[in-house]
């Protein structure tokens, strides 16, 4: 079991959903976040750090003692260029820098469908290692992360895996959600393989569970020794009938690709 796991962006969504799955026995999470991240409960194992991803210093300091980094840090949604430019570009490479000058060999990287927001649904399913297409700013940091996470993989050996997450909530919440959706405990196992599998060098894999209406390949992600349990489809009376006409039908990023996110300079 890996005994100390640093987590970036701990106090988001999805850290907030992961945080409570990836505790297990003696492991250590230690949880950084620039937002105030809520302190520890009760017999909780977790180290809180307060700092900026894009802080080197603050960054290699957090890497101490550490066997692997989940990196889920960095702006969540679109965002002005410069923005997205300093946090979720500029902040990855500080994180896998700060890493290699560290020694912790294992990064996963928070990774997304807008990495490929603009690949159609008419192109048949949507493979591992999808070429990337992003349909926002978000989308180009996305992909600049994999190709960081590439480098850092062939150049200093480390294992580097990016997953491209779907939509990870409690719940989906829409119909485009009855396929991408990855739930909070698909994602805990998703990335407890990531962080288990051995000699995985640099990797791309889908991070959604296995939905009924998934039109995801998740080949690599069972070939790290993945398992889905949960399917969406338990929740499709939930959530309005799909709308055939609507960007989610056409695109993997949805309404990403509509006129509503072209709004960032
Ligand atoms: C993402 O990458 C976002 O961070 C998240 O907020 C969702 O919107 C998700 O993609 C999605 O496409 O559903």
């Amino acid at each position: 079991m890996t005994a100390r796991i640093l987590i970036t962006g701990a106090a988001g969504g999805l850290g907030t959903l992961l945080r409570p799955r990836l505790a297990e026995g003696d492991r250590v999470l230690r949880l950084l976040d620039i937002a105030e991240i809520p302190a520890a409960g009760d017999g909780e194992n977790v180290e809180l750090v307060q700092a900026s991803v894009t802080d080197m210093a603050a960054m290699e300091a957090a890497m101490s003692e550490v066997d692997a980094v989940v990196h889920l840090g960095g702006h969540s949604l679109e965002q002005p260029w410069a923005q997205i430019l300093d946090v979720n570009i500029n902040g990855t490479h500080v994180v896998l820098e700060a890493a290699r000058r560290q020694g912790v060999k294992r990064v996963l990287l928070a990774s997304s469908n807008h990495a490929v927001g603009y690949v159609q649904r008419a192109d048949g399913n949507a493979d591992d290692y999808l070429f990337p297409k992003p349909d926002t700013y978000y989308g180009v940091s996305k992909v600049a992360m994999e190709a960081l996470g590439s480098l850092y993989s062939d150049r200093y050996g480390m294992d580097v895996i990016a997953i491209r997450i779907g939509s990870c909530f409690e719940k989906p919440k829409d119909a485009r959600m009855l396929s991408t959706w990855l739930s909070p405990d698909d994602a805990a196992r998703l990335v407890e393989a990531c962080i288990a599998a051995p000699n995985p060098g640099f990797r791309v894999v889908w991070g959604v569970s296995d939905n009924t209406r998934r039109w995801f390949s998740l080949d690599e992600a069972y070939a790290l020794g993945y398992e889905s349990k949960d399917d969406a489809e338990a929740f499709a009376s939930e959530v309005d009938a799909p709308d055939p006409e609507s960007l989610a039908q056409k695109y993997v990023g949805g309404a990403w690709c509509g006129p509503y996110f072209d709004t960032a300079v």
